[in-house]
């Protein structure tokens, strides 16, 4: 009964004048997080029936009376009426009249005991008009808040009002006010008239307008809703679905007062809004015809950074990771991760030398890893800018990845000590999908980072393109509606509006652990960069940029105003820091040499020597003891834990494990069982990522165990594999290639000592991560000398299921490869095969046993230095009986064998070897079933390429020397135009010095990968077996 009694309560009528009693008794709902709550003493007895759950029912029929008196029976009618004017304790309650013949005047007699109370209805409904009007802006403030400093272009791209506001604001003329008050109340939306104005209303507990008032008149209530959401802030987060997250967002914009700096304050903030400006316009002067996408419309962004950094440090952070796209990205090195003023100017020298092996970046690319103190905290603080590509937006996940591991690293569950920022542009924010994606993953457990600070430059400008050209939503930053993160827009030519923002986004952060948008509504002073011309195409915008007085100077003009400094302050301020660029500048000369080392991201200490050099070039066996073998096998096959019941056909998975191990034999799950087990003792944490990887989409690898019986209990026993092992994370995705494979490359940039795996469902859908992979993974080294170890692995195979789900484009891997298919590497280099796996930009392997996916999959990591590894699996090979390896191949002194050569009757008499077929991956067991039908083992030899980048000329040289009267000739599955073909040829014929011509024998070109038809599938197999094995086939051609 506690809420009628305050709703009805409040109901009752007040007048100016009234005093209301306030009362520090906590309402238990919302009393955890608010401080000041509003209670009020209500004259209402304990009535005989307001006790248990009669007063739910009594609350959901005044909930009903309120909306229409007359739904409810006439007693409770008048029951209500008394109650809200005041009956006196006991007496509000009248007896029900008696059904019989005569209750009629009954009736007549059962009137209200208040009747001076003759407006109550009208007072009910304008409590509820004044609660509706409060909602109103509580939604829909920030259509009409002033956000865009050049006053043109409505920021929700909308420049009506929303019907249910009555704006005060600029945007509306005095008439104009006037008229729509008059739509609004009188006989309008709210039914209130002018005369409204100044009456007191009480206000609800969803809101903070009053601070220590309880009830303001209306013309007050308005005017306070006004300053909340349409001046400079433009709150939208009525989406929420939280209560408690609600209020804590209006008690921040609401409460009266909130937005106060001291003046100390106000001066950190204008020296950053100077360093800000100033080094803009130190490149400007020096470099003005070198492109630096500057921040210039924008320069609030480096106090606004600062802040959120400043309030997450005093919140407990120490390592911010940040991402963000060419716009102002110079000025937030210097600015905010503070690199040395004279490392940035160097690289606008043309003549500087690169230092570094690779091909490099341009500046506005290449990250960053600083450590220093946060002078507001006095605290140690790390930051780090992900190097990032042209492609906008791709290094979000990146960036969420990194963070990820960095808070899995140090032990941070709950993200209190690392957290990102991640930096957008409008245009990008709204069309880019992985902003989408990266959302997404925002709050899956083992994805979360708890909570990211996102910050939009919102210049309102595309490159060229206008937002009405660009976008369908709204504002730029709807996106982040999905995930219930509350978005703060805000005017950039207030820059303490701005601040305001930013240090509720840092504790929101803090308090939430959930994503957070700041929009910085601003514009863009030049073109997309220094050289273009913003009037060829935004005529009206650019007359109006060009009257706009820069931020800062408004900025310091106020300051000087209040007193707060005084003009040869600033002055002061300005040309110290001028001073700082021209000091940088002329030590910037002494720099003679780029080293992009410097511009690491992710610095990997103790993993090289000092000068960035692996410790050692060689690898040692990849091979494990019989004993460990068996004690993973063991543990592969059994439930390591008490009372849990699993399937029963995964009890015969188990079982038929436990007989391969009884064997000494491993299948494909086996061995990477095998593998991941072993690394894990060894203190190497795994991660295994991708859609359905617990499982395995072929219901084959089955790491985590469900109870049958008990909900949510699963086991993962490679888990229970040793005492102090490291922990193996293995976790389903979110349906999203680009996003996760993203995330998991920057998982694997914070160690080298970690497996970091991303399992596609099928091989061909790693083509929606295609900017991952051409943009990071392909080149990641070349561009920023930063290693990564990632490993990708890519279903893959022809058999017989269409065009989709069979191929994972191994050409594409293979064209991408910067191994010269023409040029003969020195075979005799000592050391030969570990150089050449240092020289290459990433692995790319198709293995035909589980042994050697084991050895591969170890030796990513007993490398001295990381590549990606790209593994192309199999499918219907998982499960074939002759895909085994027994343990024998995989003892310690064993290793992966990047050639497999043949090692049956063709060996004994090479001389009368007719042709040397070569291949990779499943097409060998239908070869060799083929070969032993036709009884042609003595005449035809069968090598297998199992690593097919780097190229194995050394080995494949030996092969061909073996059989010297044989034809060569590359057979595949795959169609001509694809596969390994075409990257195969060239290097076996540089191998053999172009003596012998390398034949083809596999499907012609195509534009698909594979038929859709399976008898066509099966004849087009059976006719590349047949060139394969005949004799004659090239005959014709020679
Ligand atoms: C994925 C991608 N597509 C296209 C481009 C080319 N491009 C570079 S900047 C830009 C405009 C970006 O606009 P916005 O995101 O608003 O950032 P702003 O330059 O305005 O700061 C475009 C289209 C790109 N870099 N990345
Ligand atoms: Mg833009």
């Amino acid at each position: 009964m506690f809420h009628l009694r305050t709703c009805a309560a409040k109901l009752r009528p007040l007048t100016a004048s009234q005093t209301v009693k306030t009362f520090s008794q906590n309402r238990p709902a919302a009393a955890r997080t608010f401080g000041q709550i509003r209670c009020y003493t209500a004259p209402v007895a304990a009535e005989p029936f307001l006790s248990g759950t009669s007063s739910n029912y009594v609350e959901e029929m005044y909930y009903a009376w309120l909306e229409n008196p007359k739904s409810v029976h006439k007693s409770w009618d008048i029951f209500f009426r008394n109650t809200n004017a005041g009956a006196p304790p006991g007496t509000a309650y009248q007896s029900p009249l008696p059904l019989s013949p005569g209750s009629l005047s009954a009736v007549a007699r059962a009137r209200p005991l208040v009747e001076a109370q003759p407006n109550v209805d009208k007072l009910v409904e304008d409590h509820l008009a004044v609660q509706s009007l409060i909602r109103a802006y509580q939604i829909r403030g920030h259509h009409v808040a002033q956000l865009d400093p050049l006053g043109i272009l409505d920021a929700d791209l909308d420049s009506s009002v929303p019907a249910d506001i009555i704006s005060s604001t600029d945007k509306l003329d005095l008439a104009v006010f006037k008229e729509r008050l008059r739509m609004l109340t009188v006989g309008g939306f709210y039914g209130l008239d002018e005369s409204d104005l100044d009456k007191v209303f009480h206000l609800p507990t969803t809101t903070f307008i009053g601070g220590q008032e309880s009830a303001l008149p209306l013309r007050e209530i308005i005017r306070r809703l006004e300053m909340a959401y349409c001046q400079h802030i433009g709150v939208e987060f009525m989406f929420i679905n939280d209560l408690e997250q609600c209020q804590w967002i209006r008690q921040k914009f609401e409460t009266p007062g909130v937005m106060q700096f001291t003046n100390e304050e106000k001066r950190t903030l204008l020296a950053r809004l100077v360093r800000s400006t100033r080094f803009e316009e130190f490149l400007q002067r020096k470099w003005s015809s070198e492109k630096r996408f500057g921040l210039e419309g924008c320069e609030v962004l480096i106090p606004a950074l600062k802040t959120i950094i400043d309030k997450s440090s005093e919140n407990g952070v120490d390592y911010v990771i940040m991402g963000m796209p060419h716009r102002g990205r110079l000025n937030v090195l210097a600015n905010v991760i503070r690199k040395e003023l004279e490392q940035i100017f160097c690289q606008f020298d043309s003549k500087l030398e690169a230092a570094d092996e690779g091909s490099g970046d341009v500046k506005y690319h290449l990250g960053m890893y600083h450590r220093r103190i946060n002078r507001v905290t006095d605290r140690n603080i790390t930051l780090s800018l992900v190097a990032n590509p042209s492609h906008l937006e791709a290094a979000d996940p990146v960036v969420m990845g990194k963070t990820k591991a960095e808070q899995f690293y140090c032990g941070d569950t709950e993200g209190k000590k690392v957290m990102s920022i991640l930096l957008h542009g409008d245009a990008a924010f709204a069309g880019q999908g992985i902003v989408y994606e990266t959302f997404h993953l925002s709050d899956l457990p083992s994805y979360t980072t708890h909570g990211t600070v996102h910050v939009v430059v919102n210049n309102q400008i595309g490159f060229t393109t206008d937002p009405r050209m660009a976008r369908s939503s709204p504002y730029p930053t709807d996106v982040a509606r999905v995930v219930n993160a509350p978005i703060f827009h805000v005017n950039s030519d207030d820059p303490e509006a701005v601040m305001y923002v930013c240090k509720v986004a840092a504790e929101w952060r803090s308090t939430f652990h959930k994503d957070v948008v700041v929009d910085l509504v601003c514009y863009r002073r030049n073109g997309h960069n220094e050289m273009d011309e913003p009037m060829f195409t935004q005529p009206l915008m650019y007359k109006q940029i060009r009257k706009q007085k820069p931020v800062l100077q408004k900025y310091a003009e106020l300051l000087v105003s209040q007193g707060v400094v005084n003009q040869p302050e600033y002055e002061e301020e300005i040309s110290k820091y001028d001073k700082i660029c021209e000091e940088a500048f002329a030590r910037s000369k002494d720099e003679k040499i780029l080293h992009i080392k410097h511009w690491l991201d992710s610095p990997w200490p103790g993993f090289f020597t000092l000068d960035g050099q692996p410790r050692s070039m060689t690898c040692p066996s990849t091979g494990l003891t019989e004993d460990i073998l068996t004690h993973i096998g063991n543990v592969a096959s059994s439930v390591p834990v008490e009372n849990f019941t699993i399937h029963g056909g995964l009890s015969r998975i188990l079982k038929t494990r436990g007989e391969l191990v009884k064997n000494r034999t491993v299948d494909w799950a086996l061995a990477e069982y095998m593998a991941f087990g072993s690394l894990l003792k060894e203190g190497i944490h795994i991660r295994l990522s991708g859609q359905d990887v617990e499982r395995g989409t072929f219901s084959h690898r089955h790491h985590v165990l469900h109870d049958q019986n008990v909900d949510k209990r699963t086991c993962i026993p490679m888990n229970h594999l040793w005492p102090n092992q490291a922990p193996y994370t293995v976790c389903n995705s979110s349906l999203s290639e680009y996003g996760v494979l993203g995330f998991e490359l920057g998982f694997a940039m914070a160690s080298p000592n970690a497996l970091v795996l991303w399992e596609a469902q099928f091989g061909d859908f790693h083509n929606t991560a295609q900017c991952i992979i051409d943009q990071f993974i392909c080149p990641g080294q070349a561009k920023w000398v930063r290693q990564n170890g990632i490993v990708l692995l890519l279903p893959h195979g022809m058999e017989g299921m269409g065009p989709e789900h069979s191929s994972a484009r191994p050409e594409r891997f293979l064209q991408m490869c910067n191994d010269d298919p023409d040029v003969l590497p020195d075979l005799k280099e000592a050391n030969f095969d570990i150089n050449q796996l240092y020289d290459c930009n990433w692995v790319v392997v198709n293995c035909s046993t589980p042994g050697n996916f084991f050895h591969v999959l170890r030796r990513q990591i007993l490398l001295p230095f990381r590549k990606p590894l790209i593994i192309f699996t199999p499918k219907s090979l998982l499960r074939h009986p002759e895909a085994r390896s027994s343990f024998d191949e995989m003892l310690p002194g064993t290793h992966f064998q990047r050639v497999i050569p043949e090692d049956g009757p063709a060996t004994q008499n090479p001389e009368n070897v007719k042709r040397l077929l070569f291949c990779t991956g499943k097409v060998y067991y239908d070869l060799t079933r083929e070969r032993k039908a036709r009884d042609m083992a003595g005449q035809v030899a069968i090598t297998r390429i199992e690593q097919l980048s780097p190229f194995p000329f050394d080995l494949l040289l030996q092969e061909v020397q073996k059989y010297p009267h044989a034809e060569l000739a590359w057979c595949q599955e795959e169609h001509k135009n694809q596969g390994y073909y075409d990257y195969v040829k060239p290097r076996l014929r540089t191998t053999i010095n172009r003596a012998k011509p390398v034949w083809y024998a596999g499907r012609d070109p195509a534009a698909a990968p594979a038929t859709g038809n399976k008898k066509t599938h099966l004849t087009e197999l059976q006719r590349l077996l047949d060139t394969a094995f005949d004799l004659d086939a090239f005959k014709n051609f020679s």
